[in-house]
């Protein structure tokens, strides 16, 4: 499939925005900026780009605990994300969740979230209730490898196909449940096997090749949208930091650890970019530059913003729904 160069170049700008957001969160938590844990998507970023590149404004995703790459990709904002991290009151949960509660409904970006196996069942609801209205959307689903020893991985994938129901679910293989190897928790090498058993298709692919990704998302969002239901995506990758911060991840082979930092997917894709002569190197620079000015203005929104006030401290956590609101 042929991508259109202005494709690639968002593409490249999106994983590069990733990136520099991440890096930052991972030097502002080591300086100790940051409460909570942080799970980084370095390494990984191919996925949520190649994915969301075909995704409209109104399709919803859910996203996992290692969100940050699902939200940008999907448009969240980075100062709000920005700000969130750092538990300020301008922040998407008002600096109350932090990074593994990050949400915007207006992007249809269903959340962040901190139970492993959690989003497949919300992503089953999103694409029955898409269904049901009639409106086309689709609802990407974002999921590591071990979730899937999870039942709501089965219990999802089941009425999923059997409702042909609007759902994509991308399985981030990235090798380790924390300080698990795959082969240590589960039998199986490629987790699209696993589409069998619910008559759906299955298809293992690159996932540090963005247009890999690009490409089997597009054929499986397109057979969701036209109503012939939902398709399990593997995508092998890689994430290059522990499982937070703070983890060393000693428990990864150098070996591993240097053949995966090689498949990196930004330089391979600014490697096409210069041989494909779409972007020289000058304006590859312009790009980089552009992103971290972003990024520099997301950093001085969060730190000039205040923290939530005490008083605010049980704002939010309960819904403020009337009761009348609450049957209907
Ligand atoms: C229901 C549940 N069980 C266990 C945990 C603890 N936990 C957090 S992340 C994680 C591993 C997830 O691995 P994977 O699904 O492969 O995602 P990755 O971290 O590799 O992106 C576990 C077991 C949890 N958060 N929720
Ligand atoms: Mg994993």
């Amino acid at each position: 499939m042929t991508i259109p160069n202005m494709n690639v170049i968002d593409m490249y700008k999106t994983m590069l925005k990733i990136r520099k957001f991440e890096t930052k969160a991972m030097n502002f938590f080591a300086e100790g900026k940051i409460p909570g844990f942080v799970h980084l998507y370095i390494g990984e970023e191919a996925v949520a780009t190649g994915v969301c590149a075909n995704l409209n404004d109104d399709d919803y995703i859910t996203s996992t605990h290692r969100g940050h790459g699902h939200i940008l990709a999907k448009g969240g904002d980075l100062k709000f994300m920005m700000a969130e991290l750092f538990g300020r009151a301008t922040g998407y949960g008002k600096g109350k969740g932090g990074s593994m509660h990050i949400a915007d409904a207006t992007k249809g970006i269903l959340g962040a979230n901190g139970i492993v196996g959690a989003g497949h069942n919300i992503s089953v609801g999103a694409a029955l209730s898409a269904q049901y209205r009639g409106t086309k959307q689709v609802c990407v689903c974002f999921f590591g490898d071990a979730s899937t020893n999870q039942g709501t991985f089965h219990e999802s994938l089941n009425m999923a196909s059997l409702w042909k129901l609007p759902v994509i679910f991308i399985c981030e293989n990235n090798l380790y449940g924390i300080s698990i190897h795959q082969s240590r928790h589960q039998a199986i090498k490629d987790i699209s096997e696993r589409a069998v058993s619910y008559n759906m298709p299955g298809i293992t692919v690159d996932g540090n090749d963005v247009f890999a990704v690009y490409d089997a998302a597009k054929e499986a969002i397109k057979r969701a949208r036209e109503g012939n239901g939902p398709t399990l995506i593997e995508c092998k990758t890689y994430r290059q930091r522990g499982h937070f911060e703070g983890d060393p991840g000693t428990y990864k082979p150098a070996p591993e650890q240097e053949e995966w930092v090689k498949k990196d997917p930004i330089p391979r894709v600014e490697k096409f970019i210069l041989n494909k002569k779409i972007l020289n190197e000058s304006q590859l620079k312009d790009i980089q530059q552009e992103i971290d000015i972003q990024i520099e203005d997301a950093v001085e929104f969060a730190n000039n913003s205040p923290y939530p006030s005490l008083d605010s401290v049980i704002e939010d956590v309960y819904s403020d729904m009337k009761e009348e609101v609450r049957v209907r």
